[in-house]
């Protein structure tokens, strides 16, 4: 007869057998989901800070605009602090507010795509922030089927790490692509949209979902464009393309202003967040590698740590050819 204590350690075995087991195909599944996507089209939403400067509505159109790749299923809210907003839920309440306004220039698509996100930031690591974002998220990364569903986070990423925490079976469900954060070779992360929600950044790099960072410091920073550029390209090819075109305008002015620039300037300007969108649309402009997932410490600098799980990184950009893709389908949206 074996005894209790014999019974308790085989348990145990069986056990730590059933858990490596599951491991193992937790990370066979996520290498699955983590591979470039073949060609045809994908099911994606965009979860943004749309208001939080000028570039999230080009991504926003972007995505609406690449119909044969996207299956673009729903649009989050994102929050943000900055001087556009004073809190979390003034500046996500704007981003909703501002996916409505960019939405009117597309009279097929359903306002109800649009969601309120986090009307608040992580105030600690166990407690995530409900929302009708992270809702939905959840809702439709559990739909059947093995298509995962591409996660685009252009902001903070609280609503997708708040979706991840309440249910942690997404993480086999979806892919997040995320437009943040710097290369783990820089001196610091800290970013706009990382230090946004430092503790919903660390779940993105310690929850084990698939993951695709696109960071900032020498990899999006290369999409920059400018008012030369985007007269040529974009001012009276269609309404959107004139209203994006007057934000850009607006953002200049304000800006040139600031510098006390009065005369002409050689000046630019980074559009982030069509990074996301076009790695989805063509993964060679934006080429990527497979590395340890880093440690994204309190204080927001980068660390290695032995047993990483893989996640994939970008190392650069072909800028002219993302902006080609953009002006390209921008200008196909009639009035
Ligand atoms: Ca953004």
């Amino acid at each position: 007869m074996p005894t209790r204590r014999q019974l308790i350690q085989t348990a145990a075995a069986v056990a730590a057998g059933a858990l490596g087991v599951s491991a193992q195909a937790q990370t066979v599944n996520r290498d699955r989901l983590l591979a470039i996507p073949g060609p045809g089209r994908v099911r994606a939403v965009l979860d943004t800070d749309t208001y939080n400067e000028i570039d999230d509505q080009y991504a926003l159109a972007y995505a609406l605009l690449s119909p044969e790749r996207l299956a673009l299923e729903a649009i989050y809210a994102a929050p943000f602090v900055n001087n556009r907003s004073k809190s979390a839920a003034e500046g996500m309440e704007k981003s909703y507010e501002e996916i409505l306004t960019l939405l009117k220039f597309f009279s097929d698509v359903d306002k109800s795509i649009a969601h309120r996100g986090s009307d608040r930031f992580f105030g600690r690591k166990d407690r995530p922030v409900d929302s009708p974002a992270a809702r939905d998220l959840i809702e439709r990364a559990m739909k059947p089927g093995d298509d995962p569903l591409y996660v685009l986070t252009i902001g903070g990423p609280v609503n997708v790490s708040s979706a991840i925490m309440m249910e942690p079976k997404i993480k086999d469900k979806i892919v997040v692509v995320w437009l943040g954060g710097t290369p783990s070779y820089w001196p610091s992360a800290s970013e706009f949209n990382l230090r946004q929600d430092v503790i919903a950044s660390q779940v993105l790099f310690d929850s084990g979902v698939p993951l695709v960072v696109v960071p900032t410091k020498n990899v999006s920073e290369h999409l920059r464009t400018t008012v030369p550029e985007l007269e040529q390209h974009l001012r009276g090819r269609s309404r959107i393309g004139d209203y994006l075109y007057g934000q850009f305008l607006q953002y200049f002015a304000v800006r040139m202003n600031r510098q006390g620039q009065s005369g002409p300037y050689p000046w630019s300007k980074v559009i982030w967040d069509i990074s996301a969108v076009a790695w989805l649309n063509n993964p060679e402009w934006i080429p990527s590698e497979i590395v340890p997932s880093p440690v994204l410490t309190d204080d927001m600098r980068w660390e290695s740590a032995p047993g990483r799980h893989n996640i994939r990184v970008a190392n650069n950009v072909d800028r002219d050819a993302v902006f080609n893709d953009v002006f390209t389908r921008l200008a196909t949206l009639s009035d």
